[in-house]
C-alpha cells in the first residue's frame, strides 16, 4: 500500500509518500508511475515498492515532493491524467490541453519534458479543434511506433503515425470525427462521446467512452483483404497482369514478387492495379500487403500465376512401326514446354478431327494406311505444331486356296502313292502388306520347307517320299506384317516309303542329302534291273554284274518320283541323264560297251539336292560267244565222257574175250 501510513488512514498529502488524487497508474514491469491530478505531478518509483508507504524516487511536474501548484511550463503540469512508458514517457497534461513526451526516463525531480504536442510551445494551454490542438486530452498510448490520444472534449481519438519528435506535431488520423475540425459528439458506430481510456494490443484499439458508457474496439489495419490476379486465371500470356483487390480500410498497398518486398514501395491503394511480372516464363508468386492511414499493415497475401507465352515443342511419336504392323501399337508422345508444362496431347487420325489422348495411347484402327497428326497443349492452352506420321496396319491374315491335292472335306485327308503336289494361290489384301512367305512342315518336324510364290501368289510344289502311312502337312502363310494363316491336312501314303527320313530327303539344317541310287533301291526293296534284250537281270544286292556285249543294254528301276538320274560311264567318258516319272520309274539305255570292265557312276538329283557321293556299279562285259560256247562246251564234254565210257566198255569187253580164249 502506497500513499498512507497504514490501511486505516485516508489523508491527502503532498509529500514523497502521500498522494492527492492519484488517478492513473502505469508500470513497465520494473518501474511504477502514478499521476496525481490535484498534486499536478507524476511520481516515479524506480522499482515496484514492496513495503507499505514507500517513498517515490522521482517527481516530475513539480520541482520537489512538497509542491503541488499547477503551471504551463516545460516542467510543470496542470491536471495530469494518463501515463505511458516504453522508454519514452508520455503524459497527458489534461488541463494544459497537451501531451508531454520525455525522451528518456526522468531521473531528477522537476525534469523538463522534451516535446509538447497540442500546443505550439510549453507555455500555451489553449484548447482547439485542429490536427495540432486538443480539448482536454485524457488517454495516451503508444505502440512504440505511433502515439494514440483520446481528445475527450473534441470527442475524438487522434493517431500520430510516428512518435512526434517536434513540438506541435499534427496528428495523422482522427477517429470519431469526419475531419480534424469537427467536434460534435454522437452515439453511432462512427462517433464518440467523451472518450477517456484507450489501449492498443497492436491489432486492436480499445476506446472507453465516458458519456456513451461503452468501449469501442477498432480493428487496426485494413480488414477482409484479399486479391486475385487476372480474375483468378492460372496462366498469363502477357507480363502485365491485372489485380483485383478487396479490402476494408486499405490506404496503401505494396506489391512485389519478393516475399520481403525488397525494392517495392508503398503506393496508393487501388482495387484494380496492374503489375508487370518479371521476365521469364514460369510460375510467379505475387505478394501483397495493405496498410491503413495509421500504417497498420495487413499480413502478407500471396497469389500465384504462371506466365506462359511459348507453345510446346513439336510432339515426338515413339514406338510407331516403320513398316507394316499386325496390331495397333502402343504409341508414346513426348513434348516439352517452357512456362506451364504439357497439359495434354491431341491426335487427329486421317483428318477425322482432334481428340484428347494421354501420353501413352493405343489406337484401335482397322487395317490400312493411317495418317496420324499429334499436337501438344500446354497448361495455358498454347498448342504446338502438329507432328505427322503414318501407321501401316495389316490386321488381316493372308489367305490361300489349295487346288491340289483335293482333300476329303471332312477329314482334310488325301491319299497318294509316294509324292504329293501342292498347288494353289495365296493372296494378301491388295492395299495391305502383301505376301511374305509360304512354308510347310511335315509331322511337326523342325524343318521348314519353303514354297516359292510367284508374283500373283501362285505356287506349285511336289512333296515326295512321305513316309508310308499317315503324315500331317502344316501349312503356314505369312504376310509382311507378320500375320499367319495356318492350314493342316493329312496325307495317307499308300505307295512306297522314304529311304530314311520322313520327307525322303535327309535334312541337315538348310543342307540336305539325297540317297545314292543303289542305297535307295536297297532301302525300299525296289530292284534296279539290267535289261539285255528281253532278259532282265536283278541288281538288287549287287554292285557288280557280269554281262555280255550283246545290245541293247538298259538300266531301269524305280526311285524318287521326278528324280533325275545321272550316269557317268567312265570308260567312254560319257554322261547320261534321265528323269524318273511321277511314280519314280526310270530307264536308261546304255551305249554299246566293249568287252572288259566298266565303272558306271550314278547320281540322283531331287529338287535342288544331289547325292554327294556317286554310286559305283561295275559291269564286266564278256564277248557274245562266251555265253554261247559255254553251252556247247558242256555238250562236247558230255560227248567226250560218253566216248570215253564207250571206249572203256569196248576195251574191257576186248580184254575179257582174250582171257577166255
Ligand atoms: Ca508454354
Ligand atoms: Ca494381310
Amino acid at each position: 500500500m502506497l500513499g498512507q501510513p497504514d490501511f486505516n488512514t485516508a489523508i491527502l498529502g503532498t509529500t514523497q509518500r502521500d498522494f492527492n488524487t492519484p488517478r492513473n497508474i502505469f508500470s513497465d514491469g520494473e518501474r511504477l508511475f502514478i499521476a496525481e491530478r490535484n498534486n499536478n505531478r507524476v511520481v516515479i518509483y524506480n522499482s515496484i515498492p514492496t513495503s507499505n508507504y514507500a517513498p517515490a524516487d522521482v517527481v516530475i511536474g513539480q520541482p520537489d515532493f512538497d509542491t503541488s501548484s499547477w503551471a504551463t511550463t516545460q516542467s510543470k503540469f496542470y491536471g495530469p491524467h494518463e501515463i505511458y512508458f516504453d522508454g519514452k514517457l508520455f503524459i497527458s497534461d489534461g488541463f494544459n490541453n497537451r501531451i508531454l513526451i520525455y525522451n528518456s526516463i526522468p531521473t531528477t525531480n522537476g525534469a523538463p519534458a522534451d516535446i509538447v504536442i497540442g500546443q505550439p510551445d510549453f507555455n500555451t494551454r489553449t484548447s482547439g479543434t485542429t490536427s495540432q490542438k486538443f480539448s482536454g486530452p485524457y488517454g495516451v498510448y503508444s505502440d512504440g511506433k505511433r502515439m494514440f490520444v483520446t481528445d475527450m472534449g473534441n470527442h475524438r481519438v487522434l493517431i500520430y503515425n510516428s512518435i512526434p519528435t517536434s513540438n506541435y506535431a499534427p496528428a495523422d488520423i482522427v477517429i470519431g470525427q469526419p475531419d480534424f475540425t469537427t467536434k460534435t459528439s454522437g452515439t453511432t458506430q462512427r462517433k464518440l462521446y467523451g472518450p477517456l481510456g484507450l489501449f492498443c494490443d497492436g491489432k486492436r484499439l480499445f476506446v472507453g467512452e465516458y458519456n456513451n458508457r461503452r468501449v469501442l474496439i477498432y480493428y487496426l489495419g485494413p480488414q477482409n483483404s484479399s486479391f486475385s490476379i487476372n480474375n483468378n486465371a492460372l496462366y498469363a500470356d502477357a507480363r502485365e497482369v491485372g489485380l483485383s483487390l478487396s479490402s476494408q480500410g486499405a490506404y496503401q498497398m505494396l506489391i512485389s514478387e519478393s516475399s520481403n518486398f525488397s525494392g517495392a514501395s508503398w503506393q496508393t491503394y487501388s482495387s484494380s492495379p496492374t503489375f508487370t511480372l518479371s521476365d521469364g516464363e514460369g510460375e510467379k508468386t505475387l505478394y501483397l500487403k495493405l496498410r491503413d492511414q495509421a500504417e497498420f499493415e495487413t499480413e502478407t497475401f500471396s497469389q500465384k500465376i504462371t506466365y506462359d507465352v511459348s507453345p510446346p515443342s513439336a510432339v515426338t511419336i515413339s514406338n510407331l512401326p516403320s513398316s507394316w504392323a499386325n496390331s495397333n501399337p502402343t504409341l508414346t508422345f513426348a513434348a516439352t514446354d517452357v512456362g506451364s508444362g504439357i497439359d495434354r496431347y491431341e491426335i487427329n487420325i486421317n483428318d477425322g478431327g482432334w481428340n484428347t489422348v494421354s501420353a501413352t495411347y493405343t489406337p484401335n484402327l482397322p487395317s490400312g494406311t493411317h495418317t496420324l497428326q499429334v499436337k501438344a497443349y500446354d497448361k495455358s492452352g498454347k498448342v504446338s505444331s502438329a507432328s505427322s506420321d503414318k501407321l501401316y496396319l495389316d490386321l488381316e491374315p493372308p489367305t490361300f486356296k489349295l487346288s491340289q491335292p483335293s482333300l476329303d472335306k471332312a477329314n482334310k485327308t488325301t491319299t497318294d502313292t509316294g509324292s504329293i503336289v501342292l498347288a494353289g494361290k495365296a493372296q494378301d489384301q491388295k492395299t495391305l502388306s502383301g505376301l511374305k512367305e509360304l512354308y510347310f512342315t511335315v509331322n511337326n518336324s523342325q524343318t521348314k520347307w519353303k514354297v516359292n510364290l510367284d508374283k500373283a501368289g501362285y505356287f506349285h510344289y511336289t512333296i515326295i517320299n512321305l513316309r508310308k502311312g499317315e503324315s500331317t502337312i502344316h501349312f503356314k502363310l505369312a504376310d509382311k506384317a507378320g500375320n499367319l494363316t495356318s492350314f493342316d491336312f493329312k496325307v495317307e501314303n499308300t505307295g512306297f516309303g522314304p529311304p530314311i527320313t520322313q520327307e525322303g530327303v535327309e535334312a541337315e539344317g538348310e543342307q540336305a542329302k539325297v540317297l545314292p541310287l543303289l542305297a535307295y533301291m536297297q532301302q525300299t526293296g525296289k530292284p534296279l534291273t539290267i535289261t539285255i534284250g528281253n532278259k532282265t537281270l536283278t541288281l538288287q544286292d549287287k554292285q557288280s554284274l557280269q554281262i555280255t556285249d550283246k545290245s541293247p543294254l538298259a538300266l531301269a528301276g524305280q526311285i524318287y518320283p521326278n528324280a533325275q538320274i545321272t550316269l557317268f560311264i567312265q570308260s567312254k567318258e560319257q554322261t547320261l541323264i534321265t528323269k524318273a516319272d511321277e511314280k519314280g520309274y526310270f530307264s536308261i539305255t546304255l551305249p554299246k560297251l566293249k568287252v572288259g570292265t566298266h565303272n558306271i557312276y550314278s547320281q540322283v538329283t531331287l529338287n535342288d539336292y544331289t547325292t554327294e557321293k556317286e554310286h559305283l556299279l561295275t559291269l564286266s562285259v564278256k564277248p557274245a560267244w562266251y555265253s554261247f560256247s559255254n553251252i556247247y562246251f558242256d555238250l562236247i564234254l558230255a560227248l567226250f565222257f560218253l566216248t570215253l565210257v564207250t571206249f572203256l566198255v569196248w576195251f574191257l569187253k576186248k580184254r575179257r574175250f582174250k582171257s577166255k580164249n
